[in-house]
């Protein structure tokens, strides 16, 4: 028998395709971010969070900071999902522990009808040339992961205005006008292909669509509002020569997996909120699952915390098709060594479970 390919340069990819691996691939959303000090040091230097996103050498430069420290087997862009509505004209702006504030919110049908499509090249070409720099950078040691929010993700915000607790504005645009909301949504499913296209044929490995916010949806309105759109991305996205994996992360949608198996995607983020065999008997074997650890668990014991990653790999299972993950972002006050006892534990435990069953 062939011995099979396989190694820190491609478990990620052959995971996320369900082909066997010599052990399970790790990273780790906001691997690259503020719980690293040389990342607040290089923030430090931008001057604010934006010009960080727009300088493709800073850029860069904290993408490759957690490789640096951690046997991650992927990497992922530094950028953020709000760049599309940024060059739609909000004017995106970071305050200092407040997180994102637009300059301005969409509220009302003349709003969305004035939004134009950002051309990703032109109004967003940092991004691709952060990307191009990146796969420069990496030289090939461990795949690049391109990213953006999903529709509606991104239509929460720009009604919002920011963060918000209570959907107020956005709900309200979703019963009083759903054909508005509708055109809002569509626009930034063109928007969100096209930048994600762009950031493929810069480089990028894997694309991932983050639906952070689907959970806060009905169980009629999320197919309507959101997985209707995350279907139409999956299917529609030109993937390129290399056939590049699309990864949907619906966060606080467990309800919907069943469904979420069917739209396209090859693999599926989960929160921690689902175990991942239950995921897996839901999904029924046709994505591969990418989670789903408590992050909260980078608070406790090594000891702990060893137990717990033993404790995920087990319950997926044996067979192919696991990404390991947090199930949500690594949160700032983590102590970075707590991200070597989780990444060589993956490798540990991993090592023997994702051969086919
Ligand atoms: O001041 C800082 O340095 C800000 C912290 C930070 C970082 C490190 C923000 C602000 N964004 C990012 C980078 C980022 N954002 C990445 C980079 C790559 C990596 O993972 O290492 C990615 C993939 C994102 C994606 C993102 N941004 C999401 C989707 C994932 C999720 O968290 O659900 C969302 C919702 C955002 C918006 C955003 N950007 C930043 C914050 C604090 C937020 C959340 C705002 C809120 O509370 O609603």
């Amino acid at each position: 028998m062939q011995p099979i390919d396989c190694g820190r340069h491609n478990r990620f990819l052959r995971a996320l395709r369900r082909e066997p691996v010599d052990t399970t691939p790790v990273w780790v959303m906001r691997q690259a971010g503020r719980y690293l000090p040389e990342y607040r040091a290089t923030r430090q230097r931008a001057g604010s969070f934006m010009n960080l996103c727009r300088t493709p050498e800073l850029a860069c430069e904290v993408t490759m900071q957690p490789l640096e420290r951690f046997e991650l087997d992927a990497a992922i862009l530094f950028s953020d999902i709000l760049t599309i509505p940024d060059a739609m004209g909000l004017g995106l702006d970071f305050v200092e522990g407040e997180g994102p504030r637009f300059a301005k919110s969409v509220r009302t049908p003349e709003d969305i009808d004035a939004l134009g499509i950002p051309d990703p090249e032109d109004d967003l070409g940092y991004v691709p040339a952060a990307v191009k720099l990146i796969r420069r950078e990496l030289g090939g040691k461990v795949p690049l992961i391109g990213f953006a929010g999903s529709p509606w993700t991104l239509a929460c915000y720009m009604a919002e205005g920011g963060p918000t607790e209570r959907f107020s504005h956005i709900k309200k645009l979703m019963w009083d006008e759903p054909g508005a909301l509708h055109r809002l949504i569509d626009k930034l499913t063109e928007a969100v292909k096209r930048y994600l296209e762009a950031q493929i044929r810069a480089g990028a490995q894997a694309v991932m669509i983050f639906d952070s916010w689907g959970g806060v949806l009905a169980p009629a309105d999320y197919h309507e509002f959101s997985m209707k759109n995350l279907r139409a991305l999956a299917q529609g996205i030109d993937r390129g020569p290399e056939n590049v994996p699309v990864i949907v992360f619906s966060r606080g949608a467990n309800e919907h997996l069943g469904a979420l198996a069917d739209i396209g995607a090859d693999a599926l983020g989960l929160d921690w909120t689902v175990s991942l065999g239950e995921a897996r008997r839901r999904t029924g074997g046709k994505v591969a699952l990418q989670g789903n650890l408590d992050p909260a668990a980078l608070y406790a014991s090594p000891a702990s915390l060893r137990r717990e990653v033993d404790l995920v790999i087990r319950e997926y299972g044996r067979g192919p098709g696991h990404v390991f993950n947090l199930g949500h972002g690594i949160t700032p006050d983590v102590n970075p060594d707590q991200m070597s006892v989780l990444v060589d534990a993956v490798h540990a435990f991993g090592r023997g479970a994702t051969e086919l069953a």
